[in-house]
């Protein structure tokens, strides 16, 4: 299966999106989706970023402009589940709502709107002590997550999983951690998702897209199904298709080939018919 991706650059938190919020720069937003859509990303993640007061309305705000400019799903990235509620009734079609974990009454909040759609949901494996440094407490907060969604009907294959991985410099086993969390969550769950941000892992390191791209790789030959990254970020993509392309999902090696050999169109993951 080829990797599922979640664009990630809608987000307030950027310096320059964040002033296009500010400006209501309708025409930045926009772009910003097209070229996400345009690289292949399956999800556009929208984050307002904004002070709480009106963080729903930026995030309706955000959410007009892309469904506008690209037919792409929407990942909706909120911290507060009830903005999350506020806002989903303006999403034109079922994506994917991120985030809950066990923190709080968030999973009471967000499931219930999920019950009979096809929405899908990213799970963080947090609870109100934090985030767990160990696998096996993290495998547990999934179990509480998954179960507790069960009873909303909400099937394994509707949750992605993501294990917050730490940065490497502050615990050496961040990697090790996030596989053997995935391999335990696989095994318990066979059809559940496992997803992960990028750039966390190479915080406080020099080479950091470096880092970033030698993760990606190793956790799409662990499984991992999901990623929040930057799909325009060319040095991302060129690993993305090369680790595909040697893992065998890319028969020929065409889109590899059709990506960067001369005189030839772009690959299925640049342009999309
Ligand atoms: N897990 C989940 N949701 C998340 C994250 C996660 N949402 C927010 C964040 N982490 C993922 N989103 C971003 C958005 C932007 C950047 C990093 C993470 C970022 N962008 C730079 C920019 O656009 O200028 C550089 C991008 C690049 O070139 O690679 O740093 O972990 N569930």
């Amino acid at each position: 299966m080829k990797l599922i991706i979640i664009g990630e650059k809608i987000n307030g938190t950027i310096p320059s999106v964040k002033e296009a919020i500010a400006n209501r720069d309708e025409q930045y937003i926009r772009d910003l989706a097209v070229k996400q859509a345009e690289a292949g990303a399956d999800y556009i993640d929208v984050c307002a970023g904004t002070a709480p007061e009106i963080e729903a309305e930026t995030l309706k705000w955000l959410m007009d402009i892309v469904q506008d400019a690209v037919d792409t799903p929407l990942c909706i990235d909120s911290p507060n589940p009830r903005v999350i509620e506020q806002v989903l009734k303006y999403a034109e079609q079922p994506g994917i709502i991120n985030s809950v974990s066990e923190e709080g009454d968030k999973c009471e909040v967000i499931y219930p709107l999920m019950q009979g759609t096809a929405w899908q949901v990213i799970a963080l494996t947090c609870d109100n002590k934090g985030i767990p440094s160990g696998v096996e407490q993290r495998v547990d907060i999934t179990r509480m997550l998954v179960e507790k969604a069960q009873k909303y009907d909400i099937t394994p294959d509707r949750i992605h999983i993501d294990p917050l991985v730490m940065a490497l410099s502050a615990d050496n086993q961040s990697l090790i951690k996030f596989v053997d969390t995935l391999a335990a969550v696989k095994k318990l769950y066979p059809t559940i998702k496992v997803t992960s941000g990028l750039s966390n892992i190479s915080f406080g390191m020099p080479l950091r897209k470096i880092i970033n791209q030698h993760f990606l790789a190793i956790a799409i030959y662990a499984g991992m199904d999901s990623a929040i990254m930057d799909p325009c970020n060319r040095d991302m993509l060129t690993t993305l298709l090369a680790t595909e392309a040697l893992l065998g999902r890319d028969r020929y090696c065409r889109n590899f080939s059709n990506a960067y050999r001369k005189n030839k169109i772009g690959p299925e993951r640049i342009t999309k018919k």
